[in-house]
């Protein structure tokens, strides 16, 4: 097959099904000509993309390398056991599971390993920026096991000391009052660093666990410009998909004495087969992050976030924690236009070919459906090798669009603007015309 936007390395494998090959066309011509500042989302190399689209799908593998419960897994066994020795050395790790299916997954998996039904778990809040996992009504991690929780400060106003961070004065008090089993540092929208000794001081001054969530950063983590959770919490759960820029997945680190309870929750605790073609993905994403390189790619990352936060801070918006050290842009729209709810903005940036997603921010007075915020990414725009330049006028491009919403010639011409930027940094160079 020969169509402009190549969809993976096995295109041409795909002629004999021409829907799904045309829908990947699409995709494909979706993902190279608009902006993809979805702050999970990233571009994986094209050496991912051909391990987890490999021959290793076909294979069962319950179980782990030398202990499995089917015959033929001989090769599988070198293959993850790669897998787990890199992700040990990239991250400093006595061990590694590299099975879970997500990180949601990991995190479960960690739960169910170190808790029993019902005990207390401290965590972010969701609408101060944790996960659904992290003890959401929706989630089934709060039918289980009890959460409380911790969030941000208050906003302060003063450019200074903007607040919006994480309140370990709070985190403190509610260790003592709660006593929690485990405390959970991590979040899914949260722009600041997030330094892991905090909590270890607080969780071991009330005897508690403390699993480090890193499903954001861990690239930035493996990039070296993130303090490593590493040897300071007993276990660390991680997407690979994020700023790590592997295939779609999670995996725990933690240390051998606690290396049986977590391999046991993974399986037979939680899932079933693993998924080995995606198990090889996370070996060769695990080697990519070992190299020089992607301590450039890590710093660059945060760079352009630094750049599209000041580009939008200088149109009217405002930063939630007043700034960003990571890969993510946290919006309040409220002082660019009160009206403008995050669904509105996010529906209106699609429309001109840039992809990102509402969020809500601390304290939101719409609903999680609706938000007062945008969360924006920079890493997968970085991995196509846009720089702060480039970052600086999405900026602008996203104040353009939002400003002028209802006007169809103004979107039309972000739109043209869009696709020609795009064009100069192809997510997938060496796949074009495959
Ligand atoms: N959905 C992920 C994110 O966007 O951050 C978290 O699971």
């Amino acid at each position: 097959m020969s169509h402009p936007f190549a969809a993976s390395p096995f295109d041409a494998w795909l002629e004999g099904d021409p829907e799904v090959a045309g829908l990947l066309g699409k995709e494909a011509e979706r993902q190279s000509t608009t902006l993809q500042l979805i702050a999970s989302e990233n571009f994986t190399s094209p050496a991912v993309l051909a391990a987890s689209g490999s021959i290793l799908t076909n294979k069962y593998a319950e179980g782990y390398p030398g202990r499995r419960y089917y015959g033929g897994n001989a090769v599988i066994d070198e293959v993850e056991e790669l897998a787990r020795e890199r992700a040990k050395a990239l991250f400093g790790a006595d061990h590694a599971n590299v099975q879970p299916h997500a990180g949601a997954n990991a995190n479960l998996a960690v739960y169910q390993a170190l808790l029993e039904p019902g005990d207390t778990v401290l965590a972010m809040r969701l609408d101060h920026g944790g996960h659904l996992t992290h003890g959401s009504p929706a989630s089934i991690t709060s039918k289980v096991w009890r959460f409380v929780s911790y969030g941000v400060s208050p906003a302060t106003g003063d450019p200074d000391k903007p607040g919006e961070t994480i309140d370990f004065d709070q985190v403190a008090d509610i260790a003592r009052r709660e006593r929690p089993k485990l405390i959970v540092a991590g979040s899914t929208a949260y722009a600041r660093i997030i330094d892991p000794l905090p909590f270890r001081e607080i969780a071991d001054s009330v005897g508690a666990r403390f699993l480090f969530d890193a499903a954001h950063p861990a690239g930035l983590i493996a990039g070296g410009v993130h303090p490593s959770p590493v040897g300071v919490a007993d276990v660390v759960t991680l997407t690979t998909h994020k700023t790590l820029r592997g295939p779609r997945g999670g995996a725990i680190l933690c240390d051998a004495a606690l290396a049986k309870a977590i391999d046991g929750a993974v399986f037979p605790g939680l899932q079933g087969g693993p998924l080995e073609h995606v198990v090889a993905a996370k070996a060769v994403a695990f080697a990519e992050a070992a190299r020089p390189e992607f301590h450039r790619y890590a710093a660059q990352v945060v760079a352009n976030a630094a750049a599209l936060a000041g580009a939008l801070a200088g149109e009217g918006f405002r930063l939630v924690s007043g700034g960003t050290e990571n890969h993510q842009v946290l919006v309040d729209l409220r002082p660019f236009d009160p009206e403008l709810t995050g669904k509105v903005a996010q529906e209106a940036l699609d429309r001109a070919g840039i992809t990102c997603n509402r969020n809500t921010i601390p304290d939101d007075p719409r609903s999680p459906f609706i938000t007062s915020g945008l969360r924006l990414g920079s890493a997968a725009e970085t991995t196509a090798g846009m720089g702060v330049s480039e970052m600086r006028l999405v900026g602008e491009l996203i104040s353009t669009t939002l400003r002028h919403r209802d006007d169809e010639q103004v979107r039309g011409e972000v739109r043209s603007r869009v696709r020609e930027l795009c064009a100069g940094f192809p997510p997938y160079p060496s796949l074009a015309g495959a």
